[in-house]
This record gives C-alpha cells, structure tokens and sequence, in this order.
C-alpha cells in the first residue's frame, strides 16, 4: 500500500511514478540569519522561503529549535516568537508550510498560521498532546524515528539490526497516532538519519530504505550535509569533510530516495534535488 494524503489542495504523496516531493529547509535560528534587527531577519527568512519556492520546493519546512547533536532546548516562548511570524507571512503568500516542531502548542498556533504540515522528529514522543492536535486538524504528520532530545541523543545510539529496530519504533509511532485518532492517510515516516545514530547505523537506513518505503506509508528522507555524509567524505587523515563541502554528496542521497521511492526529501540546496528528482520521474516514467 502507498498511503495519500488527503485532498486539501497541498502536494500529495506520490502514487508510484510520481515525482518525490522536495521540502526546504528553513532554520529560524539566531545563528541561522543575519544579526540585523528581528524585522531584517524575518524578511530574510520569508525572503529565503520563496527563493526556495521559486527554486522547485514543494515544501517550505520552518523551524526554530536546534536539533544539533547536544542542543539544548529552546523555552517555547521563544520557539513561538522565531517560528510565527515567518509561518504566517509564508502561508499568506501561498507556500505549502511545514513547521518543524516537537511541541503541541507550537504546531496548534503554526496550523492556526497556515502551516500546511507538522514535521515532528520526535515520532510525537516529546508531547503528549502533539496526536491530539494532528486528529483535530487533519494535515499531514511526519513522524521521525527519534529517541531522546538531542543533549543525549548519542546515549541512545544502540543497535543490533538498526533498520529493524527503526521499522519496528516508527510502526510503533504510527500505531500510537492512529491510535490517538490521528487517520493512517495523515502519516508520513522519516527514518530520522542522524539522530542517535552513528555514521555507520545512517548508511545502513539509507541503503535498506526499500526495507523503509515497504512499510506503505510516504517516507521522508532528510541526509542534507548531515555528519555521515562528513563521515564518508574524510581526507586522508580522517577529518570530516565539512557542511558546506557535502552538497555534491546530498544530491547523491537525493537521487538515491527518490529511485527507492521516497515521497520527500529535506534539503538546505532546493535547486540541485529539485532537478535530481525530476531527472528520476522521468526515467520511471520511461522505465517498462
Ligand atoms: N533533520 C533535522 C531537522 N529536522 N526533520 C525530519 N523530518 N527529518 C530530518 O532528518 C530532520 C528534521 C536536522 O537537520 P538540520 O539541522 O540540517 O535542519
């Protein structure tokens, strides 16, 4: 089965010979935009939005809390303040807006801004009353394999077969969100690809994503510039490549998701993946 989502007139999950959707990423962290006043950030931020737009993204995915490995937690005040205002300017503007968020409130005040999705990493583990909140409004709900805040998510990073153990937590998680009231046409998974996991358990996901795509519902792969990509780019001496020398080798990850029948990917370079995966629709749409 290949689980759509409903007819809300936003981007649908692909039926097979779809093309795989492409969602920008847009941190509205303070070391994210230029140091100006708040108005000079927040217009950067739109302004970075709809240039990913224009570029070919079908989401716009806004976020305001650090997932860095080691991050602290934001206060959600704070959260609400870095995420609204670019939320609602986006969605005003016609973008298809995913809001990036753990927290019930955050995602409840983003759909009440015109988010058209909730991108939750953490599977709706961190907030009780996330499901609820999703049963409610009816829009499509990332559920990422998470396990653990990020101050501690390497403790975590235990695995006797990773792409087992992921399969069976997300199916878990979407027990749990229909469970709540949550309908399986909302659902989308999303491996969660460096979240307490090591390079190693990153390219065992990414290699059995089949293993992933099979369980029927839209997956999500997000491998843009992350640390495993650093991993297998190391120089000789084995010093990671750095994030802004891993584009070449997300765009390979993109191709990758796309042939395997991901629904989406979540990159920082819209232009590249947007291309990528029209390149691999139209392979398929070629393919006997
Ligand atoms: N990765 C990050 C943040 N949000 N959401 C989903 N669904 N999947 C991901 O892999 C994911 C995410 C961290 O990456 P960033 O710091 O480059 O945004």
């Amino acid at each position: 089965m290949t689980a759509t989502l409903p007819a809300h007139g936003l981007p649908q999950a692909p039926r097979r010979g779809d093309r795989c959707l492409v969602m920008g990423i847009l941190n509205v962290t303070p070391d994210s935009f230029s140091d100006g006043g708040r108005h000079d950030r927040l217009e950067e931020a739109v302004a970075h939005g709809l240039r990913m737009v224009s570029e070919g993204a079908d989401y716009v995915d806004v976020g305001g809390e650090s997932t860095r490995p080691g991050a602290g937690r934001v206060p959600v005040e704070e959260e609400l303040r870095r995420v609204l205002p670019v939320v609602t300017e986006l969605a005003r503007a016609g973008v298809a807006v995913s809001i990036d968020t753990t927290r019930a409130r955050v995602a409840q005040a983003a759909i009440a801004g015109g988010a058209a999705l909730v991108n939750d990493v953490s599977g709706g583990l961190a907030d009780p009353a996330m499901a609820g909140v999703l049963a409610d409004s009816g829009l499509p709900w990332v559920l990422m394999h998470w396990r653990g805040h990020s101050r501690h998510m390497y403790d975590a990073a235990r695995y006797d077969d990773v792409v087992a153990e992921v399969r069976q937590e997300l199916l878990a998680r979407a027990d749990g969100a229909i469970a709540a009231g949550v309908a399986v046409e909302q659902l989308v998974i999303d491996p969660g690809l460096g979240f307490a996991k090591h390079p190693p358990h990153d390219l065992a996901l990414l290699g059995s994503l089949s293993g992933i795509v099979d369980l029927g519902l839209p997956v999500l792969v997000g491998a843009s510039r992350k640390r495993f990509l650093g991993a297998v780019l190391a120089d000789e001496e084995g010093r990671p490549r750095q994030p802004d020398g891993r584009e070449a080798a997300t765009l390979a990850t993109t191709v990758l998701a796309a042939q395997r029948g991901a629904w989406a990917v979540r990159v920082h370079d819209v232009a590249a993946s947007a291309d990528a995966v029209r390149v691999v629709a139209a392979l398929h749409s070629v393919r006997p």
